[in-house]
């Protein structure tokens, strides 16, 4: 029996845009998904109630947060970290690997696993693949993540084959060591930077090793967004499908768009809750800064199309003030409708796979949004 089970319903009929749904140990997850990111047990600035109202089927967690702090073994204590957050449908954890090569000087990478000093007090630690999967066990997540790297932008051919290369053996290694197959799934990650037979010999080692789900991993780097869909379109017709696909780390609404058109499932970002407590939000025609000093008058709301909690109760004059006064509910206005606003496009999205006009849709968000000229 798999943990993690893929049902495909139906592609798309002008594009490789598919609809499906996962079952997890936590639920059901209707894809393509876009899954907030509550990297310290929270999903900044809201509670688990007000992510069901807006229709939050999974959320996503960190192991290398959660490892430094509170620490994996007091959250194994509470009961897990459904229990310990209070939320009850899917979690999906990242291996901690993209978090502990973030830190630059702070780390030093080797066949074993990596070295790094927490970036709260410096305290010196270890990650190896088999860390990471044990924690990540002690989390509870109904999805982990393989413990991989995530090669920079840009990096050269070599070493970019030699990373990928280490990742298919820590594929291995977390696979391996893996004790709760039984309420927890394991996706594997492929990486090969933008070269594209190194994605292909990526994709082969990683799906060889027979995941539940896969990655796209080492993506959304700061490359070009061309590129990005160069990667894209070569990368994700070679993973299998009858498993979940997964675009690591990308929330904007062209970026979302463009991967699903691709074949794409699953993806998070922290972008839509980031850019909300400095008061940008996504609206149906871009984005907008409700700090300007043209919103001072402004008695509409965020986004007159959304019928999101703050869209319906509150104007751009209000949330204005609540940033300028420093007061913490402007913040939480801003996350709700940012988030809302990319689960209810994702809501469309699926309604025009559906329906086989995708591009139709894609076409009339960009133009409206502005991404068109
Ligand atoms: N690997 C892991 N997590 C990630 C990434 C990756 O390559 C990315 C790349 N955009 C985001 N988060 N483990
Ligand atoms: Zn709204």
């Amino acid at each position: 029996m798999l943990t993690i089970k893929y049902e495909f319903i139906k592609k798309e009929k002008n594009t490789n845009a598919r609809l499906g749904k996962i079952t997890t140990p936590h639920g059901e997850i209707e894809t393509p998904i876009f899954m907030p990111v509550g990297t310290k047990a929270t999903v900044k600035a809201m509670t688990p109630e007000e992510l069901k109202d807006m229709n939050a089927q999974i959320i996503l967690s960190n192991t290398y947060h959660l490892y430094l702090r509170p620490g994996h073994k007091l959250i194994e204590k509470a009961g897990g970290l459904h229990k310990f957050m209070n939320w009850d449908r899917p979690i999906l954890t990242d291996s901690g690997g993209f978090q502990v090569f973030s830190l630059g000087d702070l780390r030093e990478i080797e066949e074993k696993g990596v070295h790094f000093r927490s970036h709260i007090d410096g305290s010196k630690h270890f990650i190896s693949p088999e860390k990471s999967i044990e924690i990540q066990n002690s989390l509870g997540s109904d999805i982990a993540m393989a413990f991989d790297e995530c090669p920079p932008y840009p990096a050269d051919r070599d070493y970019v084959k030699k990373s990928l290369e280490r990742t298919t053996r820590w594929a291995k290694r977390c696979k391996d060591y893996h004790k709760k197959p039984d309420t927890q799934g394991i996706f594997g990650i492929v990486q090969g930077g933008m070269y594209r037979d190194l994605r292909e010999q990526s994709a082969k080692e990683i799906i060889d090793l027979d995941f539940p789900g896969y990655a796209v991993g080492g993506l959304s780097v700061g490359e070009p967004a061309e590129l990005m869909y160069e990667v894209l379109d070569y990368t994700v017709p070679l993973l299998p499908k009858d498993k979940p696909r997964y675009l690591m780390g990308v929330g904007s609404p062209d970026y979302l768009f463009e991967a699903v058109i691709r074949g794409i499932d699953m993806a998070d970002c922290v972008l839509p809750t980031r850019i909300a407590r400095n008061g940008t939000v996504f609206t149906s025609s871009g984005r907008l800064v409700v700090k300007n000093a043209k919103y001072k008058e402004d008695f509409s709301p965020l986004d007159s199309e959304c019928d999101c909690y703050a869209c319906k109760n509150y104007t751009r004059a209000y949330i204005r003030h609540l940033f300028k006064a420093d007061e913490i509910l402007g913040a939480r206005l801003t996350t709700t409708h940012n988030l809302y606003f990319l689960i209810k496009l994702m809501e469309n999205i699926r309604e025009a796979i559906k329906q086989d006009r995708l591009l139709e849709y894609r076409e009339e968000f960009y133009k409206k949004y502005g991404y068109l000229k």
